[in-house]
């Protein structure tokens, strides 16, 4: 899966990744300031996550808007102890929104660690904008939390492709693949190859022999079954 982490300046979206990827990640920045991304890769219970950071300055859009493309979920970190980055995670918030309109989110409310650090409800009277998102407390500093917010994300990001993730998981490894999710999901060939296309990328299955089969990654296919199973942990 592809996860965007967005949201304003210094409220944690690097932090965010280092701990997800155990440090295996990339930062290209300046002065301490990520100026094109973070990108890393990371492995949940066999699923591979394809994490990229945004660069939090406003004057970034361009590239916010390039690694947007196509993303399966988004991750948006505000800082919980700051209330003067709250406009700022309203204008992020905003243009996220725009970029992958209908995409999950999950609100990460990050640096609970500090002694002010504002609690969930404060923060949804504060950012009236939160209405309607799933807003976790986390802490990249001692880790708390981090990797509930990526799996509460990947569940909905998996339940928005619910209708496609049953069918790959049904015809895994069967002779004509691509012809019955064509005719189950009432598709066109283009738009089949597609939906296989985009989740071979994302290391999900692999398609065999002209397109016609796919097989689903072993160890991925109980989630497309039950996206349920990915927060049992
Ligand atoms: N106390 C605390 N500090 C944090 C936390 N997350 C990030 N920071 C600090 O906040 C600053 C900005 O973090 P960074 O990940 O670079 O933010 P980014 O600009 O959003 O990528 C750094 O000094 C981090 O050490 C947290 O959960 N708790
Ligand atoms: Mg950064």
């Amino acid at each position: 899966m592809k996860i965007i982490v967005t949201g304003p300046y210094e409220s944690g979206k690097s932090r965010i990744i280092h701990h997800l990827t155990n440090g295996a990640c990339i930062n290209i920045e300046r002065r301490g300031t990520t100026i094109a991304m973070d990108h890393g890769l990371t492995n949940v219970d066999g699923m591979s996550v394809f994490l990229f950071g945004t660069p939090g300055l406003l004057r970034f859009r361009t590239m916010r808007k390039i690694l947007s493309s196509g993303a399966d979920g988004i991750i948006l970190v505000v800082d919980s102890s700051d209330p003067e980055s709250d406009a700022r995670a309203k204008l992020f918030f905003r243009e996220i929104a725009f970029f992958l309109p209908g995409v999950p989110c999950v609100v990460a409310a990050n640096k609970q660690d500090l002694a002010e650090a504002r609690r969930v409800d404060q923060l949804r009277d504060r950012m009236k904008f939160l209405v309607g998102q799933a807003v976790m407390p986390c802490s990249a500093e001692t880790g708390e939390n981090v990797d509930r917010v990526l799996r509460t994300l990947l569940f909905l990001a998996m339940m928005q492709w619910s209708n496609v993730f049953t069918k790959f998981a049904q015809y895994s490894g069967s002779e004509n693949g691509l012809k019955h999710l064509m005719k189950d999901l009432n598709v066109s060939r283009d738009q089949a190859v597609g939906y296989l296309r985009r989740f071979e990328l994302r290391k999900l299955l692999e398609v065999q022999v002209g397109d016609e089969r796919f097989q689903v990654n072993e160890k991925v296919k109980k989630f497309l079954k039950n996206p349920n199973l990915i927060m049992s942990k």
